[in-house]
Formats: structure tokens, C-alpha cells, sequence
């Protein structure tokens, strides 16, 4: 690890080049992703015929990774993997598809095909993402073109919801800042429609589009036949609400606005990433850096700029520090600016003073500065469908509302949605529907800031539990902070199955971060409006412990906290952890690290 003391030294960073040069001149050692992004002929591999072959429920290997820019993963049901390992079957293949949808927002036409899409195809729900999008789980190899072929009668695709493309692009959605949340969703969605990959694979494998044999007539004008080295994620944010957790991700705007809340132009954000692997130092989350400001005409530009630095400078030999948050540890902020203003042919302003006063949701009913009425409704790790028992059924309430809502839905970075622009006179009926369906029931203000990723039975990389166990802890956590009256106050708590950090724990003031079995480590200290990372507290707390580790820091907080103070800060002040300032300094151990008893 770094020594902190010591000055930063950068490399020397590549010459600048278009993109064949450059494609030509990388050196050997490519990874193997690499290579197989070449040989694809524009993300076309062997799918085709592979989707042909019945006597399988999978596909090849290689295929299995460009599959992912098609948007869709193969997976299979880990409940099932150890009676049919017993029993000498093949897992049980499954495919994860997920949908494109910038700004995430859908009408309710729409909403009804993805219904109709995930009671037929897939396992009977749909999976509102932390990136506002939908996931279905539990689609076969034999259903994959009929599925796809129902989302593109809703308008929507999945071209580059997964893969080493820019991803869905995320927008706030606070409706209480009507115009502003146009000016992000319009950002948004022009961004998404330019860094869209220019490949026709995907019409044509999967809707028997028109074929351009081995796709050597295509071009890809600014991915290039290798596209990314890694993943890239975009979002746009408005303050004061950082809902989209900006700092998490690659490239970030944040709305500068005028006292009229006109979007005046954006700060540019770059190098947030949450995921890192248990026991590499040489991998850590990062908080994204400030970089500079430009007008709302530049931005689309200044997206493209940055990513195509990003596609240039990235390490495309060691995949897991591909990401832009290490290319910028690696030739360091300055040269990365000087490269991206060089690409646009001019120097930008630094960037505007903004503040950030949470990463939460806005609950319940809120009226839009343009008359418009929006419901937020919680839903437990965005998985919408109907709960056993007297539990919410929100799929189908959620389809009653879509057969009568003439505005549109919502879905947050928080795994929510925003029953959006009701009328004042279509306000009552929806409400109704709402009451019929159990859908507002209180939740706690802890379960209200929580989120878990998908973890087991689907996600291949679970090593621990996550949306199927954080409702029952957060019950008894719940039962702790009760005790020390703190049932109304808010504090963000997130957990994954694994360090990748999907449902963004090392920016939540609790993160819980599978390690095994049943063992999370615990992460303190991160800021409530996502601009802080936690801080390792406890290590491989088994999840019979979580709740009597957290009981004592609840106790203090509850005592000896200033007013206002927030649990995160708190923790720094009172001397729980370090505060991390940023990704390198993630692993330092200095503060309160200790290992449970
Ligand atoms: Fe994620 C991989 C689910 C948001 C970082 N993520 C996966 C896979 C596809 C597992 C795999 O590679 O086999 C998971 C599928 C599980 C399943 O069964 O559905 C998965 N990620 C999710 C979702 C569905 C979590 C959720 O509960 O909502 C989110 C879908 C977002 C979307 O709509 O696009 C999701 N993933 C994130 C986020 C949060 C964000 O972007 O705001 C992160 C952290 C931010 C970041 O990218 O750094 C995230 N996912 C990862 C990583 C680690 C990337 C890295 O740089 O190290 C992986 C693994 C990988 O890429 O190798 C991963
Ligand atoms: Fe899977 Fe890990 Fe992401 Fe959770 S954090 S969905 S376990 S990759």
C-alpha cells in the first residue's frame, strides 16, 4: 500500500493516436477478454449457432462473455448446484437479461409488456436494479429470442446493459425538481443514445435482423473493434439529492443550478467505482474526483472525451484494475484532465461549489415545481412482486396502476419506483390502488436507507446471502436501535454478497460485504450523502453477531452524538474508524479495526 507521506508519482501516459493506431500499437499481454472481443466481429462470436444447440441449457465460454454486451448473463440456480452435482446433472442454466432504460424511466404501456415479459419467461418478477433498470432472472436458453423479441415490442432493448460499454446511464429523479429533472433526463438519454454501440448483432441474433456476414462492414466510430477495457458507468445527478450516488461511479454531472433551478451547466466527475477483490490491496473502491465544469451544450461531448481517454488509457492487460478509477490513480487526475481538454480542443473552468445533503430516496407523495403529483414507494431490494401473506403485493398493484396511470413510472438508483407525473384529479384512484395492494406499509427509517444486491440463488459471484437475508436483520437491528430511541433516524445501510459492491455498501454508513457463508465484513464511517467511504470495523462478523457488534456503536451514537451529527460522522469523530479519504487509503488499517471475538 501506498505510504501516504510520500508525494504521488504518476506514469508517463500514452501518446495520443486514433483509434486503429492505437488499437494496433497495444502491446502483448492482452487479457483474455481482449481477445476475445476481437475475434467476435463486433460482439457476434458463435452466438448465433450456440443458441441453436438444445442439448445444452448454456453456451461456450467465450460466448458467455460477449453474451454480456448483448446484456444478458448465463447463470444457474445455486440452491440447486449441490443435489444435482449429487445427481450427476448439468446445472440449472438460466440466463439474467437486463433491460436499457436511461434515466429509468418507462411508460405505462411499457410497464405492462415488462409484466407480461416477466410472468412468462422469467421467474414471475421483474428486479428493479441500483442502476435504474429491470433485471429478469430465470429465463431459459430456448426462451432467450422469444423474450427479446417482447422487448422490442415495448421500445426497449438491452444492447450494452452489461459488458465493456458504457452502461445504462443513470439520472435523478427527484420530482419535486421538475425542470431540473428534465434537463438530467435529457442528459441522460442523449448521452445514451450517442455511446451507444453502432453493432447490428444484436438485431440480428436475436430478431433475426438482416445479417452482415462476420460483421466486417461494421464500424464501431468510437469503441473500436476491443470497445472499453471494462465496464464504464455514467450518471447525472441534482443536487441537494445525490440519490444516484455519483461518486460511485466512472463519469458523473452534477447540475450546477441558477436561483430559478435552471440547470446552468454541469461539474464533471471522474473515477468512482465500488468493487475490489477480499485480500488485494491493489484493488479498492474509490470515490470520484471533481474534475471540471462545462456548459449544458458541451456535456454530451465532454462524455464522449472522457470515455474514449478512458478506452485509450486503460489497462487492458490486468482486467481487474481496467476501470477508469485505477487508469486515474495511475497517470494521476492532472494528466487526465490535460488529455481529456486536449481531445475537446480547449480548457474547461474548475469546477462550481454544489452540496449534497443525502443518497436516499424521497418517500411518499411530493408535488413536482411544475403541479405534477409523484408517489415514491419503497420495495424491499427492488425485487417487485407480490409478498406472501399480508405482505405488499406490488406486482400486481403495480400492473392495476399501469392499466389506469397516464404519467409514467420511475425507477431509482435505490431499487424504487416512482409511480410518476399523476394529475391532481388522477391522484385519488391512484391512491386507492395503492391502499388496495398493500403497497405503503411503514418501513423503519433504517429499511427505508437499505439496500442488498441479488446475491444467491443467481448471482455467480455470491459468496454470502444479501436480499434474501438483510430483511430479517434489519428486523433485529431494528429491535437494537429501538432500545436506544433511534427508530427515526436515518441511517443508510447496504449489503452485498460480495466486494464487487452492487448495492454500493463501502458509500452506505453500514456496509456489509459477503466474505463466506453466513460472514460479512462490516464497513463504518462512510458519509451520508455518498461522498465518503467506510472504513473496515469488524471482520468476518457471522451474521448471528452483526446484531450485537453494531448494538454498542448505536448505544454511543444515541449518547453522545452532537445535533444533527450523522451516524457516519459520528463514528469518525467518537473514534470507531479512520475517516478513508479516498480508494488508496481504503485498506489502511489505522482506527479501529479489530477482529470479533
Ligand atoms: Fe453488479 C457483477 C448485479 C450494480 C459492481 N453485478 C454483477 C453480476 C452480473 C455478477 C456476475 O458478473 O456474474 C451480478 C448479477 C446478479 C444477478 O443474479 O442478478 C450483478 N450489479 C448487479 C445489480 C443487479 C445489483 C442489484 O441488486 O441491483 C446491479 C445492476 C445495475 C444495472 O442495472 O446495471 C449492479 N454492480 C453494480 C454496482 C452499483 C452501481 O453501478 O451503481 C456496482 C459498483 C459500482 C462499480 O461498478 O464499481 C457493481 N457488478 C459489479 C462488479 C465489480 C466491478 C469492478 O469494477 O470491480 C461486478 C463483477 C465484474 O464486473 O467482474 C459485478
Ligand atoms: Fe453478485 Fe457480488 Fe454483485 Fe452481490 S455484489 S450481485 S454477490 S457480484
Amino acid at each position: 500500500m501506498d505510504d501516504q507521506t510520500q508525494p504521488r508519482t504518476y506514469e508517463t501516459p500514452p501518446a495520443t493516436r486514433p483509434i486503429d493506431e492505437a488499437e494496433a500499437a497495444r502491446e502483448a499481454g492482452l487479457s483474455a477478454n481482449e481477445h476475445i472481443k476481437i475475434a467476435s466481429g463486433f460482439l457476434r462470436g458463435t452466438l448465433a449457432d450456440g443458441l441453436l444447440k438444445h442439448a445444452t441449457g448454456a453456451i461456450s465460454e467465450d460466448d458467455g462473455q460477449l453474451v454480456k454486451f448483448h446484456g444478458m448473463y448465463l447463470q444457474d440456480d445455486r440452491d440447486l448446484r449441490p443435489e444435482r452435482t449429487k445427481k450427476k446433472l448439468d446445472k440449472a442454466y438460466s440466463f439474467m437479461i437486463r433491460l436499457r432504460i436511461a434515466g429509468g424511466v418507462v411508460t405505462p404501456k411499457q410497464w405492462l409488456i415488462l409484466d407480461d415479459i416477466a410472468t412468462t419467461y422469467a421467474n414471475g418478477t421483474l428486479r428493479a436494479t441500483t442502476r435504474q433498470t429491470f433485471q429478469y432472472h430465470g429465463v431459459i436458453k430456448s426462451n432467450l429470442k422469444r423474450t427479446m423479441a417482447a422487448i422490442d415490442a415495448s421500445l426497449l432493448d438491452t444492447i450494452a446493459a452489461c459488458g465493456d460499454v458504457n452502461r445504462n446511464v443513470m439520472a435523478a429523479t427527484n420530482p419535486a425538481q421538475s425542470g431540473a429533472h428534465k434537463a438530467a433526463y435529457d442528459l441522460g438519454k442523449a448521452i445514451s443514445d450517442t455511446l451507444l454501440p453502432k453493432t447490428n448483432a444484436w438485431r440480428e441474433i436475436w430478431l433475426d435482423g438482416e445479417k452482415v456476414v462476420g460483421g466486417e462492414d461494421e464500424h464501431e466510430p468510437v469503441y473500436g473493434k476491443t470497445y472499453l477495457p471494462r465496464k464504464f458507468k455514467i450518471v447525472v445527478a441534482v443536487p441537494p439529492s445525490n440519490e444516484v450516488d455519483i461518486f460511485a461511479h466512472d463519469l458523473g454531472f452534477i447540475a450546477i443550478l441558477d436561483k430559478k433551478g435552471k440547470v446552468t451547466g454541469w461539474n464533471v466527475t471522474v473515477g468512482g467505482g465500488m468493487g475490489m477483490t477480499h485480500g488485494e490491496t491493489d484493488t479498492f473502491p474509490r470515490t470520484a474526483d471533481v474534475m471540471l465544469f462545462c456548459k449544458p451544450e458541451e456535456a454530451v461531448k465532454v462524455a464522449e472525451a472522457v470515455m474514449t481517454v478512458q478506452r485509450d488509457w486503460g489497462n487492458r492487460k490486468v482486467r481487474k484494475n481496467a476501470r477508469l478509477k485505477y487508469t486515474i490513480e495511475r497517470y494521476g487526475l492532472k494528466a487526465f484532465r490535460a488529455e481529456v481538454e486536449k481531445r475537446l480542443g480547449k480548457a474547461y473552468p474548475d469546477a462550481k461549489p454544489f452540496a449534497f445533503t443525502n443518497n436516499g430516496d424521497r418517500y411518499g407523495w411530493t408535488e413536482g415545481d411544475d403541479g405534477r403529483h409523484h408517489l415514491t414507494l419503497y420495495v424491499a431490494s427492488g425485487r417487485i412482486k407480490d409478498y406472501e401473506g399480508d405482505g405488499p403485493k406490488i406486482l400486481s398493484g403495480l400492473r392495476r396502476i399501469a392499466q389506469v396511470h397516464e404519467g409514467d413510472f420511475r425507477l431509482t438508483g435505490n431499487q424504487n419506483v416512482i409511480i410518476a407525473n399523476v394529475s391532481v384529479e388522477k391522484r385519488a384512484e391512484i391512491e386507492a390502488l395503492v391502499d388496495e395492494y398493500g403497497m405503503l406499509k411503514g418501513a423503519s427509517a433504517l429499511r427505508r436507507n437499505s439496500m442488498a444486491c441479488v446475491a444467491l440463488p443467481t448471482c455467480g459471484l455470491a459468496l454470502a446471502e444479501s436480499e434474501r437475508y438483510l430483511p430479517d436483520l434489519l428486523t433485529e437491528l431494528e429491535e437494537s436501535l429501538a432500545s436506544h430511541g433511534l427508530s427515526e433516524d436515518e441511517i443508510t445501510i447496504r449489503m452485498t454478497g460480495c466486494p464487487n459492491g452492487c448495492a454500493r455498501p463501502f458509500i452506505a454508513e453500514i456496509g456489509l460485504v459477503g466474505r463466506g457463508p453466513e460472514r460479512y465484513h462490516l464497513y463504518l464511517g462512510a458519509a451520508f450523502d455518498g461522498s465518503r467511504l467506510g472504513k473496515l470495523y469488524a471482520e468476518d462478523v457471522t451474521a448471528s453477531e452483526i446484531k450485537a457488534v453494531l448494538d454498542p456503536v448505536f448505544a454511543a451514537y444515541a449518547k453522545d452524538r452532537s445535533a444533527g451529527e450523522r451516524f457516519g460522522d459520528f463514528l469518525i469523530r467518537a473514534g470507531f474508524v479512520a475517516q478513508t479519504v479516498n480508494g488508496p487509503d481504503f485498506h489502511l488499517t489505522t482506527g479501529a479495526l479489530r477482529a470479533v471475538a
